[in-house]
């Protein structure tokens, strides 16, 4: 355990923390890429061919969400609890476009991929809430346009959110964590390789099993998420002493 007590910490979350929260995942045997491919419902070129079938693939997964029976689970509270106690800095940069993090009590969080939660309008850039369906016929409430609205998601292809403040973490952090995510996806899976360029900094890997880049993390723990997380931030916080 290198972390040392006030010393900033980033934390990478992918779709395996919220697996256990009843989400899916995108690339396990079960999971949504095995349902629907990607080039159909998460790239531009998909939403410009058929804005009506990449509706409905985000208006599932939005009222299922909104739905009242997916909760944050222990894994999420764990880093909420972290971000609490700590005594520097805890970024959570997520790559997932559910809430939990933030219904879990995560204040400094970014969503890097977007926001399921939450609908923008091409024509003016308004980004509102949406816990509900959205269809081409949507009417934006800022500006009036009709059928400008999309899902505020960041297909692949189009520029992840809020990546200077990401950098500026990654930059400054002590301790590097990645979480439930299988190391496919750039610019996140490259994150460990920023840190590791650093001296002394710690990358810890916690995952149901070794990721893409397991072999760069200089520590690894394997269970699912609810275990290994709460014993991960019990170790951090018990070694302030
Ligand atoms: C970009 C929103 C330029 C949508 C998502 C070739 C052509 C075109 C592009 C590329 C290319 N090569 C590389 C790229 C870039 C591309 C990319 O990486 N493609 C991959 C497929 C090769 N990336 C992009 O296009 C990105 N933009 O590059 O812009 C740029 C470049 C540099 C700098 C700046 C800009 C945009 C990517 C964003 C796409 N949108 N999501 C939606 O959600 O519908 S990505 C999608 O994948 C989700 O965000 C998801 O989070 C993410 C990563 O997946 P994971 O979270 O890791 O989920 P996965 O299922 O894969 O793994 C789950 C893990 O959990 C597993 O390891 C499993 O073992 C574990 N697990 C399971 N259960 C548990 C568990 N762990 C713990 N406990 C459990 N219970």
């Amino acid at each position: 355990m290198t972390a040392s007590a006030g010393r900033h910490i980033v934390v990478l979350t992918g779709a395996g923390i919220s697996k256990e929260s009843g989400l899916s995942t995108f690339r396990d045997a079960d999971g949504i890429w095995a349902e629907v491919r990607i080039e159909d419902v998460a790239t531009p070129d998909a939403f410009a061919r058929d804005p009506a079938g990449v509706h409905q693939f985000y208006n599932t997964r939005r009222r299922r969400l909104a739905g009242g029976d997916i909760r944050p689970n222990a894994a999420h509270v764990a880093l909420a609890n972290l971000e609490r106690a700590w005594p520097a800095n805890v970024t959570v940069v997520t790559q997932n476009i559910d809430d939990l993090h933030e219904r879990a009590g995560s204040r400094n969080l970014v969503h890097m991929h977007g926001e399921l939660l939450k609908v923008r309008c091409s024509a003016c850039g308004a980004v509102v809430p949406c816990t509900d369906s959205v269809g081409t016929e949507e009417l934006c409430g800022e500006c009036g346009t009709k059928g400008a609205i999309r899902p505020h998601v960041v297909w692949f292809g189009e520029m992840p959110l809020e990546l200077d403040r990401i950098d500026a973490a990654l930059d400054a952090c002590a301790t590097f964590v990645s979480i439930g995510t299988s190391g496919n996806v750039y610019p996140a899976a490259g994150f460990v390789d920023r840190v590791r360029s650093r001296s002394h900094v710690h990358a810890v890997e916690l995952n149901l099993e070794p990721s893409e880049g397991a072999g760069r993390f200089g520590e690894t723990v394997y269970g699912p998420a609810t275990e290994v997380v709460p014993a991960f931030v019990a170790r951090l916080l018990g070694a302030l002493g």
